[in-house]
């Protein structure tokens, strides 16, 4: 439950005695509520790890620790930071300084957000086991948007939830627990978040009443994010003005519907002042918006964002639009190439307190996917990236998939935007256009299991998000680091294990599941377990035309889809050339025969069988690394995880056989290497 907040106690030596001579005394001279948060993280990491308590007056040897904000009264911060170190820090950022004159290490922050960060950081570096007595960091956050978007429905389900139900609601009524919401905060504040959208894109009936009848229940949350420094969203009803009945239309160029938005917004901001904004889907998946009355996603966008720019506030809205009722046999409709038809040309018409919420790859949070040309596309418009840390198609935290390297490998992309160097990262910090608004925002995975994320190791994947988007620099290596001393302890074998387990995951879990790039082959619906043709003959666009000769989709300009053309320069040509495409990303730019020899030598069906031969005995291996660890860690987070894996090794047989079947029967070539094929 406490997850990275478990603060394990740490083993005795020169850097116990070193924390524990700095960490005796705490001086905080400010009662503001955040920074009072921060000193009672402070206290609980301190008592928990070093079994002492950090007491408020300086120790007889004249040692403490001190924070606040520049300007907030305490001494000591003065003292340490002068103005120039003050202005090296942003507005959530932080400096932190170990002054052996003052014998004082400082945490100073611009704002309280900032104290609190700070705070954790130095928490971190504690339960890491790194030296504290030469600190001198200024931090800031790379991203200024470090977003959680909850699929959470008031009846207390979660779309797309593995983790139990929601903690936020239950039978149409808000929770009264507010205790665990404010754990929650603590998690998501010290893992960097700062803005979190407490129900689902798809707003039902009465979710659309949260901007009114339920505002007084949102405020309480708001009341609660807002001491950790988190902004509180929603998500809105497009048709929300229909649906009180108090106007006949949700046209965005109709007057009345323009002035029902205003006079929410303003409602909305008497309760809760710091409101994050509205989040939006609309024309998407059978979801009201702008097209209905002929309008464009400019035009629906643009009222919401005039509504809310009197108080700061902003419109996220999502570029998650495609057709969904298409027809497997026309080959021309790609749902792939959906969000750029759909926004490239609206580039620039969109007021700058409105952001686009690009999903990270055209399709839908694939193992492997591509990613978005419309990062890069967009010159003219803010823009923040979509991640999903909710596994949906990922083994839904049934399977342990470390999803991090998959995230930094988006990031790192380069786009190739204005013919030089521009990698998404750049692209959603908002420093290659500079942008107003920008940065990272993704699904969550939690729920009201005790562990947050059903999977236990699925926390790292929550906690690797935020620091992510806090810095897109960190390692996957290093954030896995963090997580695993701040979970588990300081332990180097244990660690070692358990790092090992996550950075494997994602490729494991690629290589018994769909191939080389082709998505989907998942049961419809609930998109858990293997069916190759679960989606071919739907409407949803996702086929892999899977026949006899072979398989792929055609998206190549000449006689495919064209697609590929929606890439920059040499991206658009590689992706584009049967010869140049990168493997992994084969089928999803070509249609080619079984016998197609893959850049590693492999013909495409060998590669498929070896590959899930592979994935299942890693799969298995995954189980057999973990028991190593049984009684070097606590038995109850033990016991989970081990009882997670026996299930993914078994499940990931099941993956094998189906898909192996499948394919041995459909193009009737043996397995080279005379394995088992049902
Ligand atoms: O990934 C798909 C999910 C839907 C989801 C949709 C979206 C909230 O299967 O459940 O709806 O994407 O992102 O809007």
């Amino acid at each position: 439950y406490d997850a990275w907040l478990s603060y394990p106690k740490l083993p005795q030596g020169n850097l116990y005695t070193q924390y524990v001579k700095w960490c005796g005394a705490v001086s905080v001279t400010e009662e503001q509520e955040t920074v009072q948060a921060a000193l009672r993280e402070w206290q609980r990491g301190i008592a928990s790890m070093l079994d002492i308590e950090a007491g408020a007056s300086p120790a007889a040897d004249g040692f403490s620790v001190a924070f606040g904000t520049f300007n907030g009264g305490n001494p000591r911060v003065e003292a340490i930071f002068d103005e120039a170190a003050g202005r090296a820090v942003g507005p959530e950022g932080f400096a932190i300084r170990t002054s052996l004159t003052h014998k004082c290490i400082a945490v100073g922050a611009a704002s309280p957000a900032g104290v609190l960060y700070g705070v954790f950081h130095l928490l971190r570096l504690i339960g890491s086991l790194k030296d504290i007595e030469h600190l001198d960091e200024t931090v800031n956050p790379v991203n200024a948007l470090r977003m959680i978007n909850h699929w959470d429905n008031f009846d207390g389900s979660v779309e797309r939830g593995y983790s139990g139900r929601s903690f936020l609601y239950g039978n149409n009524r808000f929770t009264d627990d507010l205790n665990r919401i404010t754990d929650y905060a603590r998690l998501m504040s010290t893992a960097g978040i700062n803005a979190i959208a407490i129900n689902n894109v798809n707003v039902h009936a009465l979710e659309t009443l949260f901007i009114s009848t339920y505002l007084p229940d949102v405020a309480r949350i708001a009341d609660v994010f807002r001491t950790y420094g988190i902004r509180l969203f929603l998500s809105v009803n497009f048709a929300g003005p229909m649906h009180e009945g108090e106007v006949g239309t949700a046209d965005p160029l109709d007057a009345g519907v323009r002035e029902w938005w205003k006079t929410k917004a303003a409602e909305i901001y008497t309760v809760i002042p710091d409101f994050g904004g509205f989040v939006v889907k609309a024309d998407s998946e059978n979801r009201p918006g702008p097209f209905t009355y002929g309008r464009d996603h400019a035009d629906g966008a643009n009222m919401l964002a005039e509504a809310l720019e009197p108080f700061g506030g902003i419109v996220i809205w999502r570029c998650f639009v495609y057709n969904c009722k298409q027809d497997w046999r026309d080959r021309k409709t790609d749902r792939a190439r959906a969000a750029y038809d759909h926004f490239k040309p609206l580039d620039g018409k969109f007021h700058d307190n409105v952001i686009l919420q690009i999903k990270n790859g055209p399709m839908d949070f694939q193992v492997r996917e591509p990613v978005s040309p419309l990062f890069g596309a967009l010159e003219q418009t803010n823009q923040v990236i979509e991640f999903q840390i909710a596994q949906e198609y990922t083994g839904q935290q049934r399977h342990v998939c470390y999803l991090v390297p998959q995230w930094k490998e988006i990031m790192e992309f380069d786009t190739l935007a204005q013919g030089g160097t521009a990698p998404v990262k750049h692209i959603v910090d908002g420093s290659l256009w500079g942008n107003r608004y920008s940065g990272v925002a993704a699904v969550s995975n939690v729920g009201n299991d005790r562990n947050w994320t059903g999977h236990l190791l699925a926390q790292a994947n929550l906690y690797g998000f935020g620091r992510l988007a806090w810095n897109p620099e960190l390692s996957a290596e290093e954030i896995a680091a963090e997580w695993i001393a701040l979970t588990f302890g300081t332990d180097a074998a244990v660690a070692g294990v358990i790092s090992r387990i996550l950075l494997d995951s994602w490729e494991i879990y690629e290589s018994y599941t769909a191939p080389l790039g082709v998505g989907w082959m998942i049961n419809p619906e609930h998109h858990y377990g293997p069916n190759v043709d679960g989606y071919e003959y739907s409407q949803w666009g996702t086929y892999h035309y899977a026949d006899h000769q072979g398989i792929g989709v055609d998206r190549t300009v000449a006689t495919g889809t064209g697609y590929s053309a929606q890439y920059m320069g040499s991206n658009a040509q590689r992706y584009d050339s049967l010869e140049e495409c990168p493997d992994e990303l084969l089928l999803f730019f070509h249609h080619v025969p079984y016998t197609h020899v893959l850049h590693s030598g492999k013909t495409v069906i060998q590669h498929i069988y070896d590959t899930h031969f592979e994935g299942a005995e890693r799969a298995a291996g995954l189980l057999a690394a973990w028991s190593g660890l049984k009684g070097r860690i606590a038995e109850g987070l033990y016991v989970q995880v081990e009882e997670r894996l026996r299930g993914q090794a078994a499940h990931a047989k099941e993956w094998r056989d189906q898909i192996n079947t499948y394919f041995y029967r459909k193009s009737g070539i043996e397995d080279s290497g005379a394995r088992k094929i049902y």
